[in-house]
């Protein structure tokens, strides 16, 4: 199936176009519900408050326009376009059903917004930011959700860019990515910012690189960069292979949001209690996010249920497996998945797993007998979905 879908269609059409009869598709209804929500487009939305300062830092440091900005590109791309464009290698984790949600075997919830490197470089673009939700099995705590946004910054080089340079095309690339890149953290951390870079790998770039920030006592990794693999690159623009250079990174909001504004759950970013949202607005961006510090309400009470089970064998049981179940019963009232014990019996080969499960609300009291239900569905769907055994 080909899918040309956009925001706007009949919600019951879309809805059976992304949770269809395929083989292969694994999108569920919590997932469905947050297709098209555009966090990133909403002004007093923080994620959109980082949004704009990084534009604004774009247009000072190279003029207003220089880098086109885009933030309406579609979600759901084709698995050309989330791996084989940017040499995601067949093998890569990345690829199986357990970390990408598919539509189909050729269709993905995009994983990251490198997705859409090579179609915007085809556009004729040779700067650009691209903002975008992306999707992703994942484990559960206060610091991961299946759905985050990233931005995609990609520039490209001509010969004459680098000439006067005494080097390179990717050694001056690379040093113009870095000092873009220390120049973003300072406005949007403060001019005394401490950055360090730390080797990496990436399919997509080489040399690759992480930046980590110094921010309240300890170093976070904020993004992803390099030298845009040349492959990619003279493939994206025709021409003489070898005459450009570019570099891109990928940088995830929510991680910058939490920590300059002060969010101390991602699941916030998806509330619609007045007592977050009424904290932001659009225009108050200040470096270290001063002018937009969160206050956090009242926390209510945590309710924890255990579950111990027997796994089966082979790989039907996974953390994310396990996750998604949990997230499709409980939604947003799940902080916490965690394994608190994991032992194979030498008697029988079998392996037990208990997994302690955080219930709590961000917005309300939970009543013991709402979590009990939930905990029931809990195990009763851990059994027909994930075949374990409860012990
Ligand atoms: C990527 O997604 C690469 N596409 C980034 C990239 C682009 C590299 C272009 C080179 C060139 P990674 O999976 O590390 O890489 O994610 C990039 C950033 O997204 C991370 O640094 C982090 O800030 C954020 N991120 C990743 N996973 C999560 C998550 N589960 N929750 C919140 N933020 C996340
Ligand atoms: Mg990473």
């Amino acid at each position: 199936m080909r899918l040309t879908l956009h925001f706007g269609v009949t919600p019951s059409l879309f809805c059976a176009e992304v949770i269809t009869g395929d083989p292969a598709n694994n999108v569920t209804d919590a997932i469905f519900s947050k297709l098209g929500a555009k966090l990133h487009t909403r002004r007093d939305h923080p994620i959109c408050i980082l949004k704009d300062a990084i534009h604004q830092y774009f247009d000072s440091r190279f003029g207003a326009g220089v880098f086109a900005q885009l933030d309406d590109l579609h979600p759901l791309v084709s698995t050309e376009q989330n791996f084989d464009q940017v040499l995601v290698p067949p093998d890569h984790v990345s690829r199986s059903p357990n970390d990408t949600y598919y539509v189909n075997a050729h269709t993905v919830l995009r994983c990251h917004t490198s997705a859409h490197q090579v179609d915007t470089l085809r556009s004729g673009k040779r700067a650009f930011l691209i903002t975008g939700d992306v999707y992703r099995r994942d484990a559960i705590d206060a610091t991961h959700y299946p759905v985050f946004h990233q931005m995609e910054g990609v520039r490209v080089f001509a010969p004459a860019d680098w000439a006067a340079s005494g080097q390179d095309g990717t050694a001056f690339a690379a040093a113009e990515l870095k000092s873009t890149l220390e120049g973003l953290a300072r406005h949007l951390f403060g001019a005394e910012t401490e950055v360090r870079w730390i080797d990496a790998y990436f399919p997509f770039t080489e040399p690759s690189f992480e930046m980590e920030i110094f921010f309240n006592g300890a170093w976070m990794e904020v993004l992803g960069c390099g030298v845009m693999q040349q492959r990619i690159l003279d493939g994206a623009l025709g021409g003489n292979p070898g005459e450009h250079r570019a570099w891109a990174f990928g940088l995830g909001l929510e991680r910058l949001a939490m920590v300059l504004f002060g969010i101390p759950d991602i699941r916030l970013f998806w509330t619609s209690d007045e007592r977050f949202t009424r904290q932001f607005k659009a225009g108050t961006f200040k470096p270290g996010g001063a002018g937009t510090k969160f206050s956090s309400f009242s926390k209510y009470p945590p309710c924890l249920k255990d579950v111990s089970f027997w796994m089966p064998p082979g790989d039907q049981f996974t953390e994310n497996n396990m996750c998604e179940v949990v997230r499709s019963v409980a939604g947003d009232l799940v902080e916490e998945v965690k394994l608190m014990d994991k032992f194979t019996s030498p008697k029988t080969g079998k392996t037990s797993g208990c997994y302690r499960i955080v219930y709590r609300s961000m917005e309300r009291s939970l009543t013991d007998e709402e979590i009990n239900a939930l905990q029931t569905e809990v195990r009763s769907r851990m059994v027909s979905q994930l075949s374990v055994e409860l012990r």
